[in-house]
């Protein structure tokens, strides 16, 4: 009975660590370019941060609206992810990313920014991005988590209610006990 109880615990606590940041479930936090930003010039580099440390097998891809690649080699340092823009076109240019997290969940998304053509004039619906509040570093506001993103964190509820129903059981099995051994 002990023994049964001690595997309660083990099992409650593994479920609690399952998706907590102890085991980090990485995401986007911020961007430069931001997502729809729209530049008067092109970017001298593409950087991603994210919540944890990313892993050396990222994928970062920059596409111009015809398909081809806007950047140079991709560099993992720490938590962000970046690479040389090496396009000069005005137009859309979407940044993809996909990583893993340590906790084994991919997370992957993709989101979009412009280059005007120059001269730029200043257009109603730039100047909100120019007034846009700095960050303490430097990179603008990230992207909103993607479906995907969303969609993963039923873990820690799966966890919950496995650890709220273990505690009912292994209170019943202790109060069992005590009646019987009475
Ligand atoms: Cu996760």
């Amino acid at each position: 009975m002990k023994r049964l109880a001690l595997m309660f615990v083990v099992v409650a606590g593994l479920l609690a660590l399952w998706c907590t940041p102890a085991l980090a479930h990485n995401s986007l936090v911020e961007s430069a370019p931001a997502k729809d930003a729209r530049l008067a010039a092109p970017p001298a580099e593409v950087k991603l941060r994210f919540l944890s440390n990313v892993d050396k097998s990222a994928k970062l891809m920059v596409i111009d609206a015809a398909g081809a690649s806007a950047i140079g080699a991709v560099s993992v340092d720490g938590k962000f992810l970046s690479a040389p823009f090496t396009a000069t076109a005005p137009g859309t240019y979407t940044i993809s990313y996909e990583l893993a997290s340590s906790d084994g969940h991919p997370i992957k998304g993709s989101f979009s920014f412009g280059i005007d053509a120059p001269p730029a004039p200043p257009t109603p619906s730039a100047a909100p991005v120019a007034q846009a509040e700095p960050t303490p570093t430097g990179l603008a506001e990230a992207a909103p988590p993607t479906k995907k993103d969303r969609e993963t964190p039923w873990f820690p509820y799966i966890g919950g209610a496995a650890i709220a129903g273990l505690a009912v059981g292994g209170l019943l099995a202790f109060i069992k006990r005590r009646r019987l051994s009475r």
